[in-house]
């Protein structure tokens, strides 16, 4: 099995969240738009530091770009960091919105939570259709997205900076060099793996 298959490569969400917790100055927004990992989130991302926090979907996935971009026009002096699930990303308007940043100098740090594919609907029918075939035949067609796109190249592509974390040991200094990024008016996308 490849390594990006693998469920057990990556980082356990509550590690990221405590990491960024842990990097962000406190004058930082934070917009989100993930789902399975919320409860990590709220609990360790949120965990004493005064953030601003930003619900980016309204239900209908593709908003959370779009939000943090507007959060960082109102707030420029604000970090602003968009929380965003890998297959929220697919929503979103990611080339309008990172040529948004780097065109208006409205630089933000974008988050993969890069789960390999859509987790909360795995759950879900798990829960909901435990008999049935797809749990039955480990077939859940359309909630894994293989293979793994490399998303920091889509920050690249618009002069930001991009990088895949696939392990706890390099999370500390990928975030920092995000950060070092952002300080010079360039958007960064961590594309982290994260355990299911
Ligand atoms: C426009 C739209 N289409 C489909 C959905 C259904 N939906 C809800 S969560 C989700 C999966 C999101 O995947 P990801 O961002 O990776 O989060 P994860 O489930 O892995 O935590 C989908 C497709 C939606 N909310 N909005």
């Amino acid at each position: 099995m490849p390594r990006w298959l693998d469920p057990k490569t990556g980082c356990p969400p509550l590690l990221l969240f405590r990491a960024l917790h842990r990097a962000l100055p406190n004058n930082s927004s934070i917009v989100d738009e993930i789902v399975a990992d919320i409860p990590q989130m709220i609990q360790f991302l949120f965990e004493s530091k005064p953030f601003r926090q930003y619900r980016g979907w309204t239900g209908a996935l593709g908003t959370g770009l779009g939000t943090a971009l507007g959060v960082k026009v109102a707030r420029p002096g604000d970090t602003v960091v968009c929380v965003v699930g890998d297959g929220a990303l697919h929503y979103n308007p990611v080339p309008a919105a990172l040529g948004f940043a780097q065109q208006h100098d409205a630089p933000i740090l974008i988050v993969v939570c890069d789960n390999r594919g859509y987790t909360s609907r795995t759950w879900n029918i798990q829960k909901y259709f435990a008999e049935g075939a797809a749990v039955r035949t480990g077939q859940l067609f359309g909630n894994v997205i293989v293979p793994t796109p490399d998303y920091a190249k889509l920050a690249e592509a618009y002069g930001g900076s991009g990088e895949r974390v696939e392990t706890v040991a390099a999370l500390n200094p990928a975030i920092e060099r995000a950060l070092a990024a952002l300080a010079t008016g360039h958007s960064a996308l961590l594309d982290i793996f994260v355990t299911p």
